[in-house]
């Protein structure tokens, strides 16, 4: 069996307790390799090799980072389909998303924030005849990095990146849900000759390793991404502690689509922001508010293109939907499905586990569920399910749908299909999301500020934002 080992000071470690912890495969339900159940022991001794790789990593150009960064950006590149079928093997998710979505952009990230230093611009304040200003932005030192299971190479570089460009070292915490692409990153670094302890990864529970990371007095600042209840957790450790945070957290996400759409691309671009990874994506519009007018055609088009969904082992080309991550969740997804029902729902497709043949017998597999007849606040319409499961109500009004939009205790992501052009921008100044996209779903611009609104987080991630978060600003005035 296989054994996933920390990466710190630049080598592959065994936890220091020895204790190890299942990695199941979703797709068979079987334990696949063993992750290491780190302590306050190993996150010591990561700190510790941060801390004095710090000095010369900092020291280096902005130009000589980016060197570095590209370096793991193209062998992640080069070991694409490697990487890949790890990503599905760990997550359950089709081999085709993390060939095309997870991986890329996990090459991405590291590219992107690599140029990004190289363009950035410093401010500088000019008070004419009394002198000038300029601000100097400085990395912290040690920051923590903390990622989800949902998309694990993906969300896990979007955080390293921007904090080691900027001039930081890292000591950086997957899923123990999802741990093994984090693991090749740790190898792809040592093949590229990332200098030691710049990066480090430690592996292990989060209420463990992770509470170690955001207690340790040396982590200047948290960078998480997860459920709503635990970021509520990180924040009380590390606020008395006055650490720099940011907290992407969880979404019920408003698909608003009026009668005056493009009708076509309504329904084909809501089905894929239904169930895109099964549905675990933050960004997911699990809420499809349809317009009375067209509420009928609508909701017959959509579920016709959600029987089309096959649902099968991961790896196998025509699979449009793997299996969920593990046992846990698909038993969280299946009791809001009979909670929908409890809630007055009417089932339009879907509601069941898949059970396929051996060796995928074991796996954990839930069919595309999509749910009409709820109230706009009833629990199943309120809560995040992170799953393959969908709501349909119709609205009257622009007013209207805005009220049930904005009625949750979230704010991530919104998508709205209108050719109503004034109508889109109202509706878009309106609701309560940090992320809105018209007649379009999850189109990616790494510039662009990341993150949401109430609680759906703290802070934004992406492009320049990344790297002011990772940085203390100093404002220098000169007077002549
Ligand atoms: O997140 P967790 P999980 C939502 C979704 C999902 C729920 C829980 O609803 O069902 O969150 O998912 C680490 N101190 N999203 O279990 O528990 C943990 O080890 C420090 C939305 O993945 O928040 C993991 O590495 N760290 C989200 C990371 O936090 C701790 C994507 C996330 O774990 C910790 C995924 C602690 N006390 C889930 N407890 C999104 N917005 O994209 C846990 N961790």
């Amino acid at each position: 069996m296989e054994k996933i080992a920390n990466y710190i000071g630049g080598e592959l470690l065994a936890p220091m307790g020895g204790d190890y912890l299942d990695n199941i495969e979703p797709a068979t339900g079987k334990v696949y390799s063993l992750i290491p159940r780190s302590g306050s022991a190993d996150v010591e001794l990561a700190v510790k090799a941060a801390q004095k790789a710090f000095p010369a990593w900092s020291a280096l150009s902005n130009a000589e980072r980016s060197k570095h960064l590209m370096a793991v950006s193209n062998r992640i590149s080069e070991k694409l389909d490697e990487l890949a079928m790890a990503e599905s093997k760990d997550n359950g998710k089709p081999l085709k998303l993390a060939q095309s979505v997870d991986i890329p952009r996990a090459r991405d990230n590291f590219a992107f924030f690599a140029t990004a230093i190289l363009h950035q611009e410093d401010e500088f304040h000019n008070m004419g005849e009394k002198g000038f200003n300029y601000t100097l932005r400085q990395p912290l030192g040690t920051v923590a990095c903390i990622s989800p299971w949902n998309l694990p190479l993906y969300l896990f570089t979007w955080k390293i990146a921007p904090a080691l460009a900027s001039g930081n070292c890292v000591v950086a915490k997957p899923s123990e849900v999802t741990p093994f692409t984090a693991y090749l990153l740790s190898q792809i670094c040592m093949e590229v000759g990332f200098p030691a302890g710049v990066l480090n990864i430690v592996h292990g529970l989060g209420a463990e390793t992770g509470q170690a990371m955001v207690e340790h007095d040396l982590v200047k600042a948290i960078s998480f991404t997860g459920g709503t209840v635990t970021g509520a957790r990180i924040a009380a450790l590390a606020a008395p502690r006055f650490k720099k945070m940011s907290l992407e957290l969880g979404g019920k996400n408003p698909n608003i689509v009026f009668d005056d759409c493009d009708f076509d691309r309504a329904v084909k671009t809501s089905v894929r922001a239904a169930f895109a990874n099964q549905g675990q994506i933050c960004l997911c519009g699990s809420r499809i508010f349809v317009q009375s007018g067209i509420y009928e055609k609508f909701k017959e088009a959509f579920v016709q293109r959600v029987k089309g969904l096959k649902v099968g082992p991961p790896q196998e080309s025509d699979s449009r939907m793997g299996a969920v991550v593990s046992k846990a969740h698909m038993e969280k997804i299946l009791s809001y499905i009979q909670l929908a029902k409890e809630e007055g729902g009417t089932i339009l497709h879907g509601g069941k586990q898949v059970k396929l043949a051996a060796p995928y017998d074991g796996g954990y597999y839930l069919e595309p569920t999509v749910i009409e007849g709820l109230s706009f606040d009833c629990r199943v319409n309120q809560e995040e399910v992170f799953g393959p499961l969908v709501t349909l109500t119709p609205f009257e009004t622009e007013e209207e749908v805005l009220m049930m939009a904005n009625s949750t205790e979230y704010g991530l992501a919104c998508t709205v299909f209108t050719q109503d052009l004034n109508k889109a921008h109202r509706v878009a100044k309106e609701i309560h999301s940090g992320i809105v996209w018209i007649n379009d779903w999850l189109v990616r611009d790494l510039r662009t500020p990341f993150g949401g609104m109430k609680n759906s987080g703290v802070g934004r991630e992406g492009g320049f934002e990344a790297l002011k978060f990772f940085t203390e600003a100093k404002n220098v005035c000169f007077n002549f």
